[in-house]
């Protein structure tokens, strides 16, 4: 049987789109894995990183001619996802057609009710679509599958939810193989090294419960960690085999166990030196044992989602991010001590948000003086709590939302939908004039351009001040 798995495309303007992590795609290289080890046939049309027209893609499909074809769905992208599977429909009315990722897993009636797909996997994917896949074989009942909602005479079923939870060390590494490497890149600003990038992932889920964001719904509430020997050995093979020079750990964050993260460092000094990476930090994890094992490692970046300077929009009224402002001013001294590049990120338009606390984010964000800071205007995530009461408020229509990238400063005000007292024309004004801000102070100019190590990074940081200022 032949499996086709699909990474929808994402329309964004070329100046935009050239500051994206183009990265390779690890749920559907999972996927793949899982499914080439049944002994299935597998293809991936990575349509991110590939920019082929939707008439392209749907070519490039018919002519795989699929059995089974699966679709990664975000917000954003939902539009393109449906006018593909509308199109496979058309042209093959036997194939077998699936969606799976986090808005399809959180949205499934929805979903089905805009495409003529068979079924959604909600959740985490590997089991359930690897049992999915035998059943189309075989012929049996959808409803035997859990994890899944399907339709059935005209009507949505859900199955029961997987019960279990995958044991990370049990899954094979990543399909690396059927992806071309030359098609991924981080934009210059980020990559360090110029060479090839891989993504990487030594865990899954989160503990907490931020209220922006989805990860407390269902299957990545927990963290999950790998064997930091299996991950580092993944990571050899991968440099060894495709000529990585440089890594992203796509974990939400990697120092959420900070002694399972020191032992991956330790690891990858022994056996990849030379390697460059970066990493989503926690603040409440950062120490000096930590961040020195990880410099004398490899890691040159890591992001810190700050959020706001206004101890109170972090608690409970507004982010619900555990943490204290103190602990993020720790890790950022930490991180210029040891020379990773820091950027922290900072959302404006929390619930409570007002002018004032606005001020607040503002100030933090000069008083830390970070390699970078980027404030953008918070977009309801889908699954989060936020969308949640979006909706419940009449701000947010599930069906049409398309909510899929950060609102940064080209928004334009009607994309913003506001969960604060603030409108969303103040909201886009205050993130313009604080980017502006942070980035035109003369001193951050000058340690900026005597930092670029090549002409590709001045080009870079010419487009991200072109993008920042325009
Ligand atoms: C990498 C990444 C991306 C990449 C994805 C492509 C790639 N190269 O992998 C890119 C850059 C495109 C991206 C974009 C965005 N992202 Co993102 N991203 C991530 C990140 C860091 C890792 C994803 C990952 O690999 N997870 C591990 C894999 C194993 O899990 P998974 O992706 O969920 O896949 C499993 C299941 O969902 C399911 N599944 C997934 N796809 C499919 C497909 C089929 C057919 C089936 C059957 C099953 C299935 O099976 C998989 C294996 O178990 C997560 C955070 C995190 N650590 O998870 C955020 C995250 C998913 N992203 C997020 C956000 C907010 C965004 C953006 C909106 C941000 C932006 N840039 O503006 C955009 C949205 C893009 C859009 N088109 O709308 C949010 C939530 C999104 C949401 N609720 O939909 C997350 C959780 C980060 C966060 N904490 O806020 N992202």
């Amino acid at each position: 049987m032949k499996i086709l798995l699909v990474h929808p495309p994402q329309r964004l303007e070329p100046s935009r789109r050239a500051l994206e992590n183009i990265m390779p795609p690890l749920s559907l290289l999972y996927l793949a894995s899982t499914l080439r080890r049944s002994g299935y046939e597998v293809k991936i049309l990575d349509l991110y990183a590939e920019p082929l027209s939707l008439r392209e893609a749907g070519e490039e499909i018919a002519r795989f001619r699929p059995d089974l074809a699966g679709f990664a769905t975000y917000p954003g992208s939902m539009d393109e996802v449906y006018a593909l599977v509308k199109d496979l429909r058309a042209a093959s009315p036997g194939v077998f057609i699936v969606l799976g990722g986090l808005y399809a897993s959180y949205l499934p009636e929805i979903a089905l009710s805009q495409c003529p797909a068979d079924a959604v996997v909600m959740g985490e994917g590997e089991a359930t679509l690897r049992e999915l896949a035998a059943l189309v074989v075989s012929g049996g009942e959808l409803a035997a599958v859990s994890g899944l909602c399907y339709r059935k005479h005209g009507a949505t079923f859900r199955t029961a939810p997987r019960a279990v939870r995958l044991k990370l060390d049990s899954l094979p590494w990543p399909a690396y193989e059927l992806i071309n490497f030359d098609a991924y890149r981080l934009p210059p600003t980020r990559a360090v090294t110029g060479g090839r990038v891989s993504s990487i992932l030594s865990a899954r889920g989160c503990n907490f419960n931020c209220s922006f964001c989805s990860h407390h719904f269902g299957y990545f509430c927990h963290v999950r960690s790998r064997d930091p020997e299996d991950v580092v050995k993944e990571m050899k093979h991968v440099a060894d085999k495709y000529g990585v020079k440089e890594f992203r750990f796509e974990d939400c964050a990697f120092t959420a166990e900070p002694e399972r993260a020191k032992k991956i460092c330790a690891l990858l000094k022994e056996r990849l030196p030379g390697i460059a990476w970066n990493c989503d930090v926690r603040a409440d994890t950062a120490s000096d044992g930590l961040f020195s094992a990880m410099r004398e490692a490899g890691c040159r970046r890591a992001f810190l989602g700050v959020e706001t300077g206004s101890q109170q929009l972090l608690g409970e009224v507004g982010a619900n991010k555990a943490i204290r402002l103190d602990q993020v001013r720790a890790t950022v001294r930490l991180a210029k001590k040891y020379g990773l590049r820091i950027n922290c990120s900072f959302v404006l338009g929390l619930p409570g948000e007002t002018r004032g606390t606005a001020l607040e984010s503002l100030a933090f964000a000069l008083e830390l003086d970070p390699d970078y800071a980027m404030f953008s205007i918070l977009m309801p995530v889908v699954g989060s709590r936020i969308f949640e009461q979006a909706v419940k408020e009449g701000k947010i229509d599930p069906v049409t939302y398309r909510g899929g990238h950060y609102l940064s400063t080209y928004a334009d005000p009607a994309e913003v939908v506001s969960m604060c007292g603030l409108q969303p024309a103040e909201l886009v004004e205050l993130m313009r004039s604080f980017n502006t801000k942070f980035y035109s102070r003369p001193g951050y100019v000058l340690r900026r351009l005597a930092a670029a190590r090549s002409l590709a990074e001045l080009k870079s940081l010419a487009a991200g001040a072109a993008h920042i200022f325009r």
